[in-house]
């Protein structure tokens, strides 16, 4: 069976675009078609600063966001990347292979760094590095991702290549990346040119997963938008960013294709559009929110759920590690 894997920083609350772009598919993709392998990359998180107790708060709030959203931890493997050390053990393997012009070509690490770049962390850079180990140490061939992890994916798949190539091996598989549904890059409700994102200085710009339903509704009624009327499809909405991410997000909560919720909305305005907008991502999210806090409840059991899902982790990823050394000359003799 093949095997999926993916992760989410604990480097804030969760949002809708994590949600959308990643949770929902995650829980989507379980089953007996593949053995799907889920990650919160906290080793990831910590290239920017995170104070240490909101980091371990935020791990496991994210473990319950997965399981709030579907993910259930004995049909998937979920854990902590800290918690198996072959994660940073064959980063620093890949850090030998990959180039780093690789990573100073990054989208995310320009953006992240800005004009700073001599004065971020040397985490930040090598980012693509961990990640690419990340895929690579569970010999994973798809990846569920936003549009946004698009060029790491490609980065995972020149590490896998350059890997084979330079050690006349066929060891590590060239990973698809799994970019789907009409989700994939939801924008931020105050400026349709930017990502939604968990570190957006204005909270105003995503809907959190621990929002309540007047905070959903009213960060949807003062979405910017225009005064225009809606179009039959999506082809009318070519210069309209914020209005393609609301009729975006509506689809992809609907599970219907834009061009149908164009199809009911045609004429109307935004009036009309974002209570309807509102309506189905509190029916969405509550039960989401509600599952959150009810596993939040009991961090124990939560701790438990991760320590568990790190043993199974590790069972996959130790070995391929220590076939990794071989293949790189390391000597073994334990
Ligand atoms: N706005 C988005 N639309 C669709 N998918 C998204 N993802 C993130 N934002 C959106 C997807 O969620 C997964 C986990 O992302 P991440 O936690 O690794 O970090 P990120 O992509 O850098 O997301 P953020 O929220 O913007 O975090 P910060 O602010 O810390 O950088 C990925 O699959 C991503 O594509």
């Amino acid at each position: 069976t093949p095997r999926i894997f993916s992760g989410i920083q604990p480097s804030g609350g969760l949002t809708l675009g994590n949600y959308l772009g990643a949770l929902k598919r995650f829980a989507a993709l379980q089953g007996d078609q593949a053995e799907t392998v889920y990650c919160i990359v906290d080793l990831h998180a910590m290239t920017v600063w995170q104070d240490p107790e909101a980091l371990r708060n935020r791990t496991r709030e994210a473990a319950a966001a997965f399981m709030a959203s579907g993910v259930d931890p004995v049909k998937s493997i979920l854990f902590n990347q800290s918690q198996v050390s072959a994660h940073a053990e064959m980063a620093w393997l890949f850090n030998t292979v990959a180039r780093v012009g690789w990573m100073y070509r990054m989208t995310q690490f320009k953006d992240k760094a800005g004009k700073n770049s001599e004065n971020v962390s040397l985490g930040l850079l090598a980012y693509p590095a961990l990640m690419a180990a990340d895929i690579l140490t569970y010999q994973a061939t798809a990846v569920p991702v936003g549009e946004d992890q698009k060029q790491h994916l490609e980065l995972t798949r020149d590490v896998a290549a350059k890997f084979n190539h330079d050690y006349g091996v066929n060891h590590f598989p060239i990973t698809e990346p799994l970019i789907e549904g009409a989700a994939t890059r939801v924008m931020s409700l105050r400026d349709g040119s930017k990502k939604m994102s968990k570190s957006d200085p204005s909270d105003a710009s995503r809907i959190n997963l621990t929002d309540n339903a007047d905070a959903i509704a009213q960060k949807i009624r003062k979405a910017r938008t225009d005064a225009d009327p809606l179009p039959g499809n999506m082809e009318g909405l070519k210069d309209r960013p914020e209005a393609r991410n609301l009729i975006n997000i509506y689809a992809a909560l609907a599970d219907e294709t834009p061009d149908q919720v164009l199809a009911r909305f045609e004429g109307q305005g935004f009036g009309a559009f974002k209570p309807a907008l509102a309506e189905v991502a509190v029916a969405t999210l509550a039960p989401i929110t509600r599952k959150m806090g009810e596993f939040m409840d009991d961090p124990a059991e939560i701790d438990r759920i991760l320590g568990q899902g790190a043993i199974r982790a590790d069972e996959i990823a130790s070995p391929i590690l220590e076939r990794t050394k071989d293949i790189m000359g390391l000597l073994r003799t334990r």
